[in-house]
């Protein structure tokens, strides 16, 4: 059993490797803190004045724009390396901080050193179009330039991955980056900085390029309202987001936003039912429900619901939840106090509304923090508890007989980053496919778990942002269309003559 003060030394032991001296201090109001112990680690710092490290920031772009993008990409590829090196350090902090297990704290650190690789290789993509002039000696041309300062504010349950797929994206572009990472994950967010500091000064560059605002939810604010702030990459709640959106907005500045998920999973009368409640286990249960993408609802068919229910709640019954540091733990703790009591009063109005939970109940483990075991709901009909997003570990489960009516509940919630069917069937996937209103649509996948590869967000409430893989660079930087005359004559556009 991990200890509090196996904690502290730990996490001293993980900041020390990665070069992070923190000052001794007695008097601080910010503390690191653990889920797992349920208290504080130690006194932190705030660091410096926010106004000024955006100012930095802000200075530093004109320098770093003019760097070409592919030696912007010798950063990154020496922050992934240097990312390499520290993986069980870096693991140590997300597993102390956000309570994953090791095996997802790992995980997590991979999917970090996974951005940069594609960052650096994006770092000589930065592909425009040209298209042709309409008038004889002509050229069209697309440019991308960065955007200017992009400023990340990330949540607690992806502390140090979803800071990577912004800033690894938003370097090779000419951007630089302020971070405001979430106040219960501040030693995550002082190892990476120090991480992709060292890596810009050690290829020659000042480290204003990357700035970390430590703090509550004021320096979010500062960042949000800031003009020097070009793009505000957010991630957090849906109630965040309608928050930070209208305020970047109100400036013309540009948010991307990463919220609230609500994700379900469609099992038909022909799914490899082993293949789909295994999957279904870790979506649903993995990260103690923490994640955007946790599988938050199972939509089946009935004539295998009974048959699927039972397995999950076998599953749910049987998953080791207990110290993340032990490598048989499946379910860490919970964040808070907080999101246990969020918790129950959802499975109580389940309950109200109709619903058979099973599991759900508070794991007594002797160590501080808040242990749940998954819940599984059965609800005899969609029900108004289910349109919410509750950030713990529990599964609602609606039955159906006819796919049209599985895809109709599988969009009937507000949110629409993730979800999957398992089917056996070619044609049952396509229409789920061609209906799914979600950003992230997977077939014998359940919700969780994308790779980097791809572009990662989703539609309605989850806030219509892009981040990652794909074209998803485009968002941190601005188009210019150029026409180019070379005739040596004036030519108007639509055939106009002026004289
Ligand atoms: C999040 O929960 O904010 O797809 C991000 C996944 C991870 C990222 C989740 N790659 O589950």
């Amino acid at each position: 059993m991990t200890s509090h003060d196996d904690l502290v030394d730990r996490a001293r032991r993980a900041l020390t490797a990665v070069g992070v001296s923190l000052p001794e201090m007695s008097d601080s109001p910010m503390s690191a803190r653990s889920p797992i112990s349920g208290s504080d680690l130690f006194p932190l710092s705030a660091g410096g004045d926010p106004a000024a490290e955006i100012g930095r920031a802000s200075a530093a772009f004109s320098g770093w724009r003019e760097v070409p993008a592919p030696v912007r990409g010798r950063v990154v590829k020496r922050l992934g390396r240097l990312i390499s090196e520290h993986q069980e350090h870096l693991a140590d902090l997300v597993t102390i901080e956000a309570g994953k297990i090791r095996s997802e704290a790992l995980g997590e650190v991979q999917e970090m050193v996974d951005i940069c690789d594609l960052a650096v290789g994006l770092s000589r993509q930065l592909f425009g179009r040209t298209m042709p002039s309409e008038r004889i000696g002509h050229r069209l041309q697309e440019t991308w330039y960065p955007v200017g300062e992009v400023g990340v504010i990330s949540a607690f349950n992806f502390p140090v991955a979803v800071w990577s797929w912004n800033t690894a994206v938003a370097l090779v572009c000419g951007n630089t980056v302020v971070w405001k990472p979430s106040e219960l994950t501040s030693l995550c967010a002082l190892a990476c900085s120090a991480l992709v500091e060292r890596a810009l000064v050690e290829e020659g560059h000042s480290p204003d390029v990357h700035r970390l605002l430590l703090g509550d939810r004021s320096v979010g604010e500062l960042l949000v309202d800031d003009p020097r702030v070009a793009l505000v990459s957010a991630t957090g709640s849906t109630r965040m987001g309608q928050q930070v959106g209208p305020r970047v907005a109100a400036r013309f500045g540009r948010s991307l936003l990463e919220l609230g998920g609500n994700n379900a999973v469609i099992v038909t009368a022909s799914a490899d039912l082993d293949l789909a409640v295994s999957s279904m286990v870790f979506a649903a249960a993995g990260t103690a429900g923490q994640r955007c993408t946790t599988q938050r609802r199972l939509l089946v068919h009935r004539s295998v619901a009974d048959e699927v229910c039972r397995r999950l709640e076998r599953a749910f019954a049987s998953l080791p939840v207990g110290d993340p540091f032990d490598e048989h733990t499946l379910v860490g703790p919970l964040i808070s106090e907080h999101a246990a009591d969020q918790m129950a009063s959802a499975l109580d109005a389940a309950r109200k509304q109709g619903g058979t939970v099973t599991g759900g109940e508070r794991v007594d483990t002797g160590m501080g923090g808040v242990w749940v075991r998954p819940a599984l709901v059965r609800l005899p009909e969609q029900a108004g508890v289910v349109l919410t997003e509750t950030f713990a570990p529990i599964l609602y489960v609606l039955t159906w007989d006819d796919l049209d009516e599985a895809i109709t509940l599988h969009n009937a919630v507000p949110q629409g980053l993730s979800g999957g069917i398992f089917t056996r069937d070619q044609a049952e996937a396509e229409r789920y496919l061609a209906a799914a209103d979600t950003g992230i649509a997977n077939v014998n996948v359940a919700t969780s778990g994308a790779e980097i590869g791809g572009a990662f967000g989703g539609e309605k409430q989850t806030g219509g942002g892009r981040e990652s893989g794909s074209d998803a660079w485009r968002g941190y930087m601005r188009r210019q269309t150029a026409t180019i005359n070379y005739s040596g004559h004036v030519a108007l556009a639509q055939g106009v003559d002026f004289g």
